[in-house]
């Protein structure tokens, strides 16, 4: 506490280069920050996105990561709500609990520290790490693929003192924003006919969220059909690969499935699947969210129509979770075994292999990495 530490963190010099695996040092904690000890880190399509120059936004040389648990080492200035030893999952949406948006019960997007954190910075727009004498940005608000990193109070979330953190660190992401755009986007009722578009981490726990609430149909897309037998695990009841699928998905998915789901969730990240499953919502009520990130500059497209005849199109976040609030009552469903994270991770490896797990998301060989720190 109170002096740099010096310790390994995976250093993306510049977009499109594999990561450096360096050492840097780690400014202690100021007001309202808090210095943690990543334990585990998992991979999410974000950091390839920023790590292969997709992100016009992206800043370098960065700190990546954003897929975490670990433990606190030191606490900043009035910081009161978590103490060294507490075991924390950072939070790429923090909750100030003060701002406009905090204090609207229908978001969760807290723009406390938006624009900083969107710009690799504190909010004092200064940074806590380097790297052989230079300033190294921070990620999300979060940069989990460091030994330490330093975040803010209103962006970490203290859980159970004996979770499993090998296990936990899939709900800073992946896990909890399909679990939710189920449970708080589209409030998926008992009985509903629900289609997932994308079965990786966010699709499957759309899955596990549609199982949960007593979903009477889960149909599950992908182009990959390796991806059916755990959607089918998870508890889907039907698989449909689009590339199977002559003519337009959406009539497909209508002739086949009467008329239509009541809810459809867009796990992939591509416009025209968005459009498909818009489409293929019911007429009359069925609701589509899309919680798929597209490539930057792209549109949505529909008729009008498709939605002056009752279809509903909405977006989710980190699945609508009040993140401070939530991910401690989401971890003790996994420690209690409402919520089985097991399936969702695919390899665990140890940090230093971090490009290796880059090869393998590339490839779209894994659901979750979870890299050992
Ligand atoms: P993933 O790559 O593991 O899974 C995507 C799946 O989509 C793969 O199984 C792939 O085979 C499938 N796919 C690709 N093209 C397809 C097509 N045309 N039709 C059907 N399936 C297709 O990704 P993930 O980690 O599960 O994330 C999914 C998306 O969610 C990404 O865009 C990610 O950026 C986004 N995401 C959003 C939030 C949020 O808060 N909104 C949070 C996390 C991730
Ligand atoms: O408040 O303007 C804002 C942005 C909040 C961040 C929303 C992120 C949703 C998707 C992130 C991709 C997954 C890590
Ligand atoms: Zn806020």
């Amino acid at each position: 506490a109170g002096t740099v530490i010096k310790c390994k963190a995976a250093v993306a010099w510049s977009a499109k280069s594999p990561l450096k695996i360096e050492e840097v040092e780690v400014s202690p904690p100021g007001k309202g920050e808090v210095r943690m000890k990543n334990l585990f880190t998992a991979l999410c399509h974000t950091d390839a996105y920023t790590l292969d120059g997709l992100d016009p936004e992206g800043v370098f040389p960065v700190i990546l990561g954003h897929e975490a648990s670990g433990v606190v080492e030191s606490i900043g200035e009035g910081v009161t709500s978590v103490k060294p030893g507490d075991y924390v999952i950072p939070l790429y949406i923090p909750q100030c609990y003060k701002c406009e948006y905090c204090l609207n019960q229908k978001t969760n997007l807290c723009q406390a520290v938006r624009a900083t954190q969107g710009q690799g910075l504190m909010p004092d727009k200064t940074v806590r790490y380097k790297c052989q004498g230079k300033d190294v940005y921070h990620f999300m608000g979060c940069s989990s693929f460091s030994e330490y990193s330093v975040v803010l109070e209103i962006s970490l979330c203290k859980i159970d003192k004996n979770a499993p953190l090998e296990k936990v660190c899939l709900l800073g992401c992946g896990v909890s924003t399909g679990y939710g755009a189920v449970l708080n986007t589209a409030k998926v009722e008992k009985g509903s006919r629900v289609a997932v578009f994308g079965l990786g981490a966010v699709g499957l726990a759309v899955i596990m969220g549609a199982k949960h609430v007593g979903a009477s149909q889960i149909v599950a897309v992908d182009t990959n059909p390796e991806k059916f037998e755990l959607a089918r695990h998870f508890g889907a009841t039907d698989v449909v690969n689009p590339k199977e699928v002559t003519g337009p998905l959406q009539q497909y998915l209508v002739e086949k499935f009467d008329g239509g789901f009541d809810y459809t969730f867009e796990c992939v990240g591509n416009v025209e699947v968005m459009r498909a499953a818009l489409e293929c919502a019911h007429k009359g009520w069925g609701v589509s969210v899309i919680i798929g990130v597209a490539a930057s500059g792209q549109d949505i497209k529909t008729r009008p129509f498709q939605l002056v005849t009752g279809r509903t199109w909405k977006g989710s976040a980190f699945g609508g979770w009040k993140s401070r609030d939530s991910v401690p009552k989401l971890v003790k469903e996994a420690k209690d075994g409402t919520m089985n994270l097991d399936p969702f991770i695919s390899h665990k490896m140890p940090f230093e292999q971090i490009n290796e797990a880059f090869d393998l998301l590339h490839a779209g060989k894994c659901i979750r990495i979870v890299l050992q720190m």
